[in-house]
């Protein structure tokens, strides 16, 4: 039987860290945990990711003496941002914001578990190594169709939409359900430019609640 085509909606690190609060928090990062519940109902499978990262990760400014947050260092030839411990693997930090919906969600991806590389993006690491086997996963449930929301619109979504772009699916991204870091001034526009080149429709909640 040939499974009939459906739609995903990948919630990307919904986390506490990236929360008011979180070490990392990203700016007004909570204002997207109502719309990701708002959204789950318009979709045949709900997807969501996990930053899971160990202690000793190397994107952790603390892990690497002699860097501050926001340097940007070589790490195995490649660049790599330091950030604040975040996300750390069985504590708080890592958890999903508590009014985050989770009882709709078919699949939890983790990634970033591998202290020597880090993973921005839902499908891939950083040098596309290895895989979450998110795409494994969409391509057996006939998913050939996703749209994209969470934090931060300048990382860990950006990223997952290059990529769910160069797999072919027809990708989305819900735009005013995404919070930036723009780390620096500029980044988030940037992003968007970056996703639009490459495919990805930019997409408003009002564009997808109407269905
Ligand atoms: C993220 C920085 C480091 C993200 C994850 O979820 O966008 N950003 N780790
Ligand atoms: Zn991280």
């Amino acid at each position: 039987m040939v499974s009939k085509a459906k739609t995903a909606l990948i919630m990307v690190d919904v986390q506490n860290d990236f929360c008011l609060g979180g070490s990392l928090a990203v700016p007004d990062g909570d204002a997207i945990v109502p719309l990701a519940n708002q959204l789950q109902p318009h979709f045949s499978l709900v997807i969501a990711t996990q930053d899971w990262h160990p202690s000793d990760h190397m994107s952790f400014a603390i892990n690497q003496p002699g860097h501050a947050v926001g340097d940007v260092i070589m790490v195995d030839n490649v660049e790599q941002v330091l950030w604040p411990a975040h996300c750390i693997q069985q504590t708080k930090g890592a958890e999903f914001h508590p009014l985050l919906e989770t009882s709709r969600v078919d699949k939890i991806v983790y990634k970033g578990s591998d202290r020597m590389i880090d993973s921005y993006s839902a499908f891939f690491d950083n040098e596309h190594l290895r895989s979450t086997g998110l795409a494994d996963y969409l391509q057996e449930h006939g998913v050939e169709e996703i749209y994209i929301m969470g934090l931060a619109t300048d990382y860990c979504v950006k990223y997952s939409c290059l990529d769910a772009a160069k797999l072919k699916l027809k990708t989305h991204v819900i735009i005013d359900a995404c919070r930036g870091i723009d780390l620096k001034p500029g980044d988030m526009d940037k992003a968007i430019a970056e996703m639009r080149a490459v495919g990805v429709e930019i997409v408003e909640m009002k564009d997808v609640l109407i269905h």
